[in-house]
Order: structure tokens, then C-alpha cells, then sequence
């Protein structure tokens, strides 16, 4: 470049002009930082105590006991104001403190504000307290790293996206050394309490280390975090305590929105099927708040793919009393069927195509790929153990992965009894597409979660649905139904009498139907032809009239598809307005729960899924949650992952609504447009359908309890 255009360029960029237009900040942004979440009636004060509130009862695992002796006994805490605190109260509230905090797992929108809350409500009890933010996750915490939060980063990250001011990590605390670690780091800072962001793991995790520093007097605090939404609380009497983790509700908002875009792009060229992968490790819940959101046509739940009864095995089973569990739970080959009968169905309407979302960890709920994950699990803890080696360090290729579990295969049989690998499971795993198997043999991530998100779950399914839909071609039930007004239009058009092939193209074509479905025995030019000879149409050895191919042509339905990923996008949203006020609601409950001592608990809000008016902040004890659970090929205390609950009011509207939104009907589709995240507005929801729909729910039941007397 000449000296004179580079001058010229430089003179353009510093132009007022250009720099409003190129400037990183922007008049939404700015809205954005400058808002301010309403609080919570409790905290509307100055002051705020916690009191414990024994009517909550949970069931203690004896695991618990054990390894947490001080934080079993930990009670449900109600957040109080306090109208006019003594002496020492203030005293103790206005005291100097240094608090930590930490993001831990995925990225879930609305986590700066609960650092911005805690920053808010600690400056104003004390202008010397201090946060101290953990780099990266837990790994800051072994580590010490951390950095002190000012009011000039809090300031340009409140309300945003993300966990960029101190980012996140997935690493877990979880020996001896890393738990050693942490305490001196945490005690060299002099901290006064930790802060754990994070979901089921984390907080588990935040337990554990708040029984390690009990006797420092280091409180721990967790927060429910994760886009997934499977931490949930319920107290033993199924009292909803924790009815969603905060970020949940963006990510579904956000998915949403881009599904309807497509839903709104498929009915308007009608040539695709959009294959719409949602996140949600395990749990279903953000697919059946997409499909609430956008009435996509069809969409799987993992959960209710495991309750699947086959009817046709337990007619079959023997009335002996015998129990044919070969009938219970769905199969990949029978999800595939599943799937291909919406789309036949649909396809028989004249819509060649539609909107599948399926949730990323549904793998996880069909039967032989959860056995093959648990048998994997525990083969590979079993090699970690016995060999003191790292099983995918010392076998870094598929192959001899592979290799290996044929020769475990081998040696098993040679030893006779039950094996945990047998031939046949080599068998069938060697069935299975080479991308699959390496993802069922992927590592586990630091909690010991398969990875999902790195497996193509989508590709698994619809390699299987692709290849029956061909099935289904040959078979000839698989065909684009033709409008009626454009065979007889067309017909007319080339002067062939329409009434004189109806009957012999059509296996439908004297009801009353719109779209005319070509005889399944019609699969080919040659089957067409041979069809319209036999009935007289055309003489021998003559050739089909053009008007009569197009048709033809047009009824063979072509699988185009397309597939989108939901995941990584949705969770750096900026958050919805319910996040917002959520999650800097859990702050200032942090913060409450810290200045009256407590530790090993969770902060949460109740009545999430009612008006604003009655959020309730308060304080979930975290060990009495927590229950035994495989995790690589362990068991292992922690906190429950809560799935999509069947009975559910939500899911059961999504059950209902599945025909209606499956649309295998002529005329429009009945997609819902959510729209954009925005952050005011009437469209703008304030709280997820989910939560809606199982309060709405919850009154319901109640008034039939009370009409039943
Ligand atoms: P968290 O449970 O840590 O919040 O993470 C949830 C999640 O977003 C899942 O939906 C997804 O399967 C996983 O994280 C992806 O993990 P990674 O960020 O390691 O790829």
C-alpha cells in the first residue's frame, strides 16, 4: 500500500463517523450495564438474618453422614429482614470480610450479575470487604489464581453474557492434594467465605469443601448454575425449593428463537428437514422448553424414551408371571421408526419437511447405549486402577481402543462366568459407525459426565432414519402426497382425462382427501408403467404421458436435511431479564447467608415460577441432597441430577400437543414465533413456559384435592 492510501485509510478511521460505527460498545449495551434488577422484598433493607425452618425434611443418605458429619445436620434457611438489628448483629454484619468467588462447568448467563449483587451488597455493609475472583474455574482455586474484583470491571459486565471477567473451568477438587491445595489457598487469602457458581458437581463439590474448611471457619456457598436445568430442589415432601438453576431460561430463549427461524424458513421453501440438536448433557429440559417456546414439529425427550414399553413384546411375553424386560425402554432402531413415521406422515400431507430437535444427551436414554456407557465406565476405571495408568493416554487411537476391548472380549470368555464384555457386546459394538464408537469411548469430563456435546448424537440417529426412509421409498409408503388441484390441473393442462388415472395412480383418490398418495405398488417407471398397462390406460410398448411422469416424479420424496447445533451459542447469550433479576437476587442471597454464618448451602429463590412479588430467597442445605451415583465406574456422593419429570404438567402439554405441533395435516403448521431476547417489552416472557405451565399445574391439582375434600 502507498504511503498516501494508508494515510488516507487512517484519516477515514479516526473520522467521528466511523468510530461511532466500529466502537466494541453500543447504545443496547450500554442499556444493558446501566439496569438494575429490582431486589427481593427481603432485601429492600438494610439488613437481612436467616432462620432455620425445620418443616422442610429431606432423607439423609448414610454416605452423607459420613463423609460430611457437619453439614448433614444443616437445616433449610428462610432470609428475614431485620427491622431493627442489636448491636452485636450490626456488628457482625458491618464486619471487615474477604469473600471468594468461583465459576465453575459451562458458561450460563446471568453469573456476572450474581458476582455484581455480592460485590453491591458487600461494599455497601463494608467498603473494605473484598471479592476476590478465582481465574478459570476451580483450577484458580488449587492454583491461586485470583484477581480482586473492582467496580470498574463489575460496572462493564453487569447484565451481560458469559463468565468473561473471571472465566470458568471444568476441573474438579477431588483428591486429597487438590482439597489441600484449595484450603491453604483459600486460607492464605484470609478468606472469610467461598463462593462456588456451579451445577450439580460443583455444588457437590462446594460441600465437600466446606466440610474441609469447617474447622477454618471458611464459609462455602454454592449457586445453582447451569444452562441445562437439571438443578432443581425439591425437600423430601416434593415442596419445589429450586424449581430451575439461572441460565436456563436464556439458553431455551435463545435456542428458541433461532429454531422458529428455521421453522419459519422450512414452511416457507418446504424442501428441508432441519435436524435441531439442543445442549442439555443429560436431562431434556431445554428441548421441551424449545418445544413449548416453538411448537417445533417433532421433538424427542430423552426421559420419556426410557419409560417406552414395547406393546407388541409384552403381548408376546408368556402370561407365566415371567417379566420380558426386552419390552421396557426404547431401542435406537425403534426411535429411528419413530422419527420416520412423523415424517411420513407429514410427507403424505405434501410437506417433504419440518423441524426435528433432539437433545443432545437423549443417547443417553436409549437402552443399549446406556449399557454400553456403564460397561465402558467401568471397564476403563478398572484398567486406570489396576494399571495405575490413564486408559486413554495409554491407548491414544480409536483402533487400539478398540483392539483392547477385543482382547478383554477374548480373555473374559477364556475365564468362563459373567463377563462384563463378551463377545457379544464387542459384536455389537463393532455394528456400531467408527465416529460413534469413538465418541462412546471419548473421556469422561473431570465429574466423570460422558461428554455428549462431543458425541454426534444427531448423525447417530439420523444415519438409522435415513436408511429406513429408503426402506420405506422401496416399500413405497414412504411418498409425497399430490395436491388434488394440481394433478387434475396438470392432467387437464396435457388433455389426459384426470377421472381416468385417479383410480389407478391413487390409492386415495375417491376419499375426500387433499393430497392424492400414488398406490404403494407404484415404486418405479417401470412399476407406473406396468400399473397404467394393466388397467388399459395406454397401449403396450407406448409411452406414459408426460403429464403422468411429473406426477410420478413428484411423489418420490427426497430426504434433504439440514442439521444446526444449539449449544455453545445459547449459553453466551446475554440474559433474559428473568435471568438478570435472578441471578442478582442469588447474590444478594449469598451474601445474606454469608454474613449470618451459614456454609455448606446453596443459595436459591423460591417461587421462581410465581410473580416477582413472591420470590423467597433462601438457603438449601447441599449435603442432605446428595445420594450415591456411578461416576466412572464408581459410586460416588453427589447431588442428584434432577430429569425431565413425566408427570410433569409441562410435559404432559407437550404430549398432548404432539399431534397438533407434528402438523401431518393440509394447510399451515402451528409454529410459535418466541422472538429475539429482548430485554423490555410486552412479548418479552418473564419466566420459562416450563415453570408456567407446572405451577399453572400445581393449582390445578390443588383445586381438584380440595374439590375431592
Ligand atoms: P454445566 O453443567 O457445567 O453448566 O454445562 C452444561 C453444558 O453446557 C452441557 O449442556 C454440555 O453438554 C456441556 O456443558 C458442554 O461441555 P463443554 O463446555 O466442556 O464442551
Amino acid at each position: 500500500m502507498t504511503e498516501d492510501k494508508a494515510k488516507l485509510i487512517n484519516g477515514f478511521i479516526t473520522k467521528a463517523g466511523v468510530r461511532e460505527v466500529t466502537a466494541a460498545s453500543n447504545a443496547s449495551l450500554d442499556e444493558r450495564r446501566s439496569y438494575q434488577p429490582p431486589r427481593c422484598d427481603v432485601f429492600s433493607g438494610s439488613y437481612s438474618c436467616t432462620s432455620p425452618d425445620p418443616t422442610y425434611r429431606f432423607s439423609v443418605d448414610h454416605e452423607a453422614e459420613r463423609l460430611l458429619p457437619d453439614m448433614v445436620k444443616n437445616k433449610l434457611l428462610r432470609i428475614e429482614v431485620v427491622e431493627s438489628p442489636d448491636e452485636n448483629f450490626k456488628e457482625n454484619y458491618h464486619r471487615k470480610r474477604t469473600i471468594g468467588i468461583v465459576f465453575s462447568g459451562g458458561p450460563a448467563p446471568g453469573g456476572h450479575n450474581v458476582i455484581a449483587a455480592l460485590f453491591d451488597a458487600a461494599k455497601a455493609a463494608n467498603p473494605s470487604n473484598r471479592i476476590l475472583g478465582f481465574m478459570m474455574g476451580p483450577d484458580g482455586i488449587i492454583d491461586n489464581q485470583v484477581t480482586e474484583i473492582t467496580r470498574e470491571r463489575v460496572d462493564a459486565y453487569r447484565n451481560l453474557g458469559g463468565f468473561g471477567m473471571i472465566k470458568t473451568g471444568r476441573a474438579k477438587i477431588d483428591t486429597e492434594e487438590k482439597m489441600a491445595l484449595s484450603r491453604n489457598t483459600c486460607k492464605q487469602l484470609g478468606l472469610d467465605a467461598l463462593v462456588v457458581v456451579g451445577g450439580d458437581d460443583s455444588n457437590t463439590n462446594a460441600a465437600f469443601l466446606a466440610q474441609e474448611m469447617a474447622a477454618d471457619d471458611i464459609q462455602v456457598i454454592g449457586v445453582p448454575k447451569t444452562i441445562d436445568g437439571d438443578v432443581q430442589v425439591r425437600d423430601a415432601d416434593g415442596k419445589v425449593l429450586c424449581a430451575m438453576s439461572f441460565g436456563f431460561h436464556t439458553a431455551a430463549r435463545s435456542f428458541s428463537q433461532q429454531i422458529s427461524n428455521l421453522c419459519t424458513d422450512c414452511s416457507s421453501d418446504m424442501k428441508y428437514w432441519h435436524i435441531c440438536k439442543v445442549m442439555g448433557r443429560s436431562a431434556s429440559h431445554l428441548a421441551l422448553e424449545v418445544a413449548l417456546q416453538t411448537h417445533a414439529n417433532m421433538t424427542l425427550i430423552g426421559e420419556d424414551l426410557a419409560e417406552y414399553v414395547d406393546p407388541d413384546k409384552m403381548a408376546a411375553t408368556p402370561k407365566s408371571g415371567s417379566t420380558n424386560f426386552g419390552a421396557y425402554g426404547m431401542t435406537l432402531r425403534h426411535l429411528s421408526r419413530v422419527v420416520c413415521d412423523g415424517i411420513v406422515r407429514r410427507a403424505a400431507v405434501g410437506k417433504n419437511c419440518g423441524v426435528l430437535v433432539i437433545p443432545e444427551g437423549v443417547l443417553e436414554f436409549i437402552n443399549e447405549i446406556e449399557v454400553f456407557i456403564l460397561k465402558l465406565n467401568t471397564i476403563i476405571a478398572e484398567y486406570n486402577k489396576t494399571h495405575d495408568q490413564d486408559f486413554h493416554q495409554q491407548f491414544l487411537r480409536l483402533e487400539d481402543k478398540l483392539d483392547y476391548l477385543r482382547d478383554l472380549a477374548r480373555c473374559l470368555r477364556q475365564e468362563g462366568g459373567v463377563n462384563i464384555w463378551n463377545s457379544h457386546d464387542d459384536e455389537l459394538f463393532n455394528d456400531i459407525p467408527p465416529f460413534f464408537q469413538e465418541g462412546l469411548l471419548t473421556e469422561r469430563d473431570a465429574h466423570g459426565n460422558f461428554q455428549f456435546s462431543l458425541v454426534e448424537t444427531d448423525k447417530v440417529i439420523m444415519g438409522m432414519v435415513r436408511d429406513h426412509l429408503d426402506v420405506l421409498r422401496e416399500t413405497g409408503t414412504y411418498k409425497l402426497g399430490i395436491e388434488r388441484n394440481f394433478y387434475t390441473n396438470l392432467l387437464k393442462r396435457d388433455a389426459v382425462d384426470p377421472e381416468h388415472y385417479g383410480p389407478v395412480l391413487f390409492s386415495n383418490y375417491h376419499d375426500s382427501t387433499d393430497h392424492l398418495l400414488i398406490r404403494t405398488e407404484i415404486i418405479s417407471k417401470k412399476t407406473l408403467k406396468q400399473a397404467i398397462e394393466k388397467a388399459k390406460l395406454i397401449p403396450i410398448d407406448s409411452d406414459i404421458p408426460a403429464a403422468i411422469v411429473k406426477i410420478y416424479e413428484k411423489s418420490v420424496p427426497k430426504f434433504k436435511t439440514q442439521t444446526h447445533f444449539y449449544g455453545y451459542d445459547g449459553r453466551g447469550s446475554n440474559p433474559t431479564e428473568f435471568d438478570c433479576r435472578y441471578t442478582y437476587n442469588l447474590g444478594l442471597t449469598v451474601f445474606s447467608l454469608i454474613t449470618n454464618g451459614a456454609t455448606g448451602q446453596m443459595a436459591a429463590i423460591m417461587n421462581l415460577e410465581k410473580d416477582f412479588s413472591r420470590w423467597m430467597p433462601i438457603g438449601i442445605p447441599i449435603a442432605p441432597l446428595m445420594h450415591l451415583e456411578e461416576r466412572k465406574g464408581k459410586l460416588a456422593l453427589v447431588l442428584e441430577k434432577s430429569l425431565v419429570d413425566l408427570h410433569s404438567p409441562a410435559f404432559q402439554v407437550v404430549r398432548a400437543f404432539r399431534e397438533k405441533w407434528l402438523s401431518a395435516i393440509p394447510g399451515d403448521d402451528n409454529y410459535r414465533l418466541p422472538g429475539p431476547i429482548r430485554f423490555a417489552g410486552a412479548s418479552e416472557e418473564t419466566r420459562p413456559i416450563t415453570l408456567v405451565l407446572n405451577d399453572l399445574g400445581r393449582i390445578d391439582e390443588a383445586r381438584f384435592d380440595e374439590a375431592r375434600g
